[in-house]
């Protein structure tokens, strides 16, 4: 979530006002403020919402679910892959099998920046078979699919090099990205600086939560975070429980971000975060009822800025 245009305004003109008070140029607060090649732009909420739209249309179309092995999951995979290459990114499907059906991760490279230095952010798309997955993981695939079209519309030319990933069968035990990490080349695990993993990122009843992995990208999250005035905890539960521990076990560091499944919202956690207290953070997780109306805006538009953040911070 970005400061409203204008808040942005009364900033601008609290600075000018400054400088006629003071009969000369204010402290720019800029030159005191680390310098930043480029700061991450919005993500439009409704952009993200579009994408989620098509997922749930998808699953509609085949069987009511986007589980691995159906035709819901390479239609998903087929939708993003054409935004993708409409925005000039270089992709890539991987193909694997995975309990006597065909699996796919698709593989998205922005050109340029140092291939030595590669800060990936990734998220499953594959659902269960019980139903849509738009929470689980409609909205992290969204996030990091939007996220990517922002770096093309902004034509972004980091110092780092910057892929974007979706993983098949997460569902079945982490089976596309642990096929991706088991097949990297010699050398390029450790070309790898960071993988940010995006998985259930806007539970209807939403905690804050951030990965406690690596502790650089954890501060970036929570730097994020606390710029909004959120508070965040960190995520507990998630230790081997998805995208992000097949990098961590080949030595990867590893962030993310996640805002909770089956398990209930204390009140201390109601009070801090609003929702309610003693429901899970996501009840209909695993369910036929996860679809674009198991969604709650704020916390995927506030996931959704603190990923580009993340990926502007990391790579620039
Ligand atoms: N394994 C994920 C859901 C999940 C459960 N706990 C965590 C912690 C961190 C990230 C994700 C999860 C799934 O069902 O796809
Ligand atoms: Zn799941
Ligand atoms: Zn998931």
């Amino acid at each position: 979530m970005k400061l409203s245009v204008s808040a942005r305004a009364a900033a601008a003109a609290g600075m000018a006002t400054a400088m006629l008070l003071t009969g000369g140029a204010v402290a720019d607060a800029a030159s005191s403020a680390p310098s930043r090649a480029a700061a991450a732009p919005d993500i439009p909420l409704a952009s993200v919402k579009a994408h989620l739209s098509q997922l749930q249309s998808i699953a509609t179309a085949n069987g009511g679910n986007r589980a691995h092995g159906r035709a819901g999951y390479k239609a998903s995979l087929d939708y993003i892959k054409a935004r993708l290459d409409a925005a000039g990114y270089t992709t890539t499907v991987q193909q694997f099998t995975a309990s006597g059906r065909t699996g796919y991760n698709l593989i998205a490279d922005w050109p340029g920046g140092d291939a030595n230095q590669v800060v990936m952010a990734g998220s499953h798309l594959d659902s269960v078979a019980s139903g849509p997955g738009i929470n689980d993981n409609g909205s992290g695939s969204s996030a990091v699919l939007e996220t990517a079209l922002a770096v093309s519309r902004a034509q972004y030319r980091p110092t780092k090099h910057l892929r974007f990933a979706w993983w098949g069968a997460e569902e079945l035990g982490l089976v596309g990205s642990r096929y991706y990490v088991n097949r990297l080349a010699t050398g390029d695990r450790s070309r790898i600086s960071a993988y940010l993993n995006f998985d259930m990122i806007g539970s209807p009843n939403p905690g804050y939560f951030v990965y406690d992995d690596d502790p650089a990208i954890e501060k970036t999250f929570k730097d994020y975070f606390t710029g909004i005035g959120v508070p965040t905890e960190i995520e507990t539960e998630g230790d081997g429980r998805s995208d992000h521990a097949p990098f961590k076990s080949a030595g990867v560091p590893v962030g993310g971000l996640f805002t909770g499944a089956s398990r209930a919202k204390t009140a201390a956690q109601a009070a801090k975060w609003g929702g309610t207290a003693g429901q899970a953070f996501d009840r209909c997780y695993h369910s036929s009822c996860d679809t674009t109306a198991n969604i709650n805006d704020t916390a995927l538009n506030r996931n959704s800025d603190a990923l580009a953040y993340a990926v502007w911070e990391l790579s620039e």
